[in-house]
């Protein structure tokens, strides 16, 4: 099966966003789909995301590093279909396909909750060429992530930063910032009600923020790549043959099984 053959069978299409939506996520290097999960689907997200953490190991806490504070379930492809809409829904890949138009595989798809006081990170990109190589010009997109807010993001509860046209340089933040915990001069906050999907390029400067309520703060990302570029979870060793019987060979294909 080629890129294009699977696009179709999921009812991918360049017609699936307008003109306005392309320009935009050109321009800037995201896009924000509200209600794209209802009320109902959140809720089941949560419960199954809930389960899942306790049966990880330390439920899935992640107390140190880049993570902290979070509460982490790797690899859901293989942990429940409910979370297929994530790497099946045609809007969405339309996104990612503009972004990645060259072809593209799932690197990952994993959850992360942001428990209160934790969740900052350096501002960053998704791809970094000490993982693969270089980018010569800003027209190369070798990543593209989507985050599935399963919370109200707010100012208050750590809703993803971003720092729209970064895709379009060559640099990173590290090369104009001392401290990359610290806010960017033209950072802005991403916003939405449970059920918003924001795509973002994986050149696009970003970051988890703290979350300053009492609640965790409840996300899940679907993460890209170039066909060609290695993927986070290796989608052929952690497939199960439950999935593989499950997902159609479009999206198999997808996560170049
Ligand atoms: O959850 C967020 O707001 C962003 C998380 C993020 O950028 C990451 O974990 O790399």
């Amino acid at each position: 099966m080629k890129m294009r053959a699977a696009l179709d069978q999921m009812g991918v299409g360049e017609d699936l966003l307008s003109a306005k939506e392309t320009s935009f996520l050109d321009e800037n290097g995201y896009l924000v789909f509200p209600d794209i999960l209802t009320r109902d689907q959140v809720r089941i997200f949560n419960d199954r995301l809930a389960a899942l953490a306790e049966k990880e190991e330390n439920s899935g806490l992640v107390e140190e590093g880049f993570q902290h504070g979070t509460i982490v379930v790797l690899d859901l492809v293989n942990k429940d279909p409910v979370f297929d809409i994530c790497i099946s829904h045609p809007r969405i890949l339309a996104a990612v396909d503009r972004v990645l138009p060259k072809g593209f595989r799932l690197s990952s798809l994993c959850s992360r909750a942001v428990l209160p006081e934790g969740g900052h990170q350096d501002l960053h990109p998704d791809w970094h060429p000490a993982w693969w190589r270089d980018r010569k010009q800003p027209s190369d997109h070798f990543s593209c992530n989507t985050l599935w807010m399963l919370d109200d993001f707010t100012p208050d509860n750590g809703a993803t930063r971003i720092v729209p046209g970064s895709h379009l340089g060559l640099t990173f933040p590290e090369d104009e910032m001392e401290d990359m915990q610290q806010p960017h001069p033209r950072e802005i906050c991403v916003t939405g009600t449970a059920g918003t999907v924001v795509v973002f390029t994986g050149h696009t400067w970003h970051s988890g923020v703290k979350n300053g309520t009492d609640a965790p703060r409840r996300s899940l990302t679907a993460y890209f790549c170039r066909r060609d570029q290695p993927q986070q979870t290796d989608q052929r060793e952690a497939l199960r043959p439950a999935t593989s019987r499950r997902l159609s060979q479009a999206t198999l294909y997808l996560l170049d099984v």
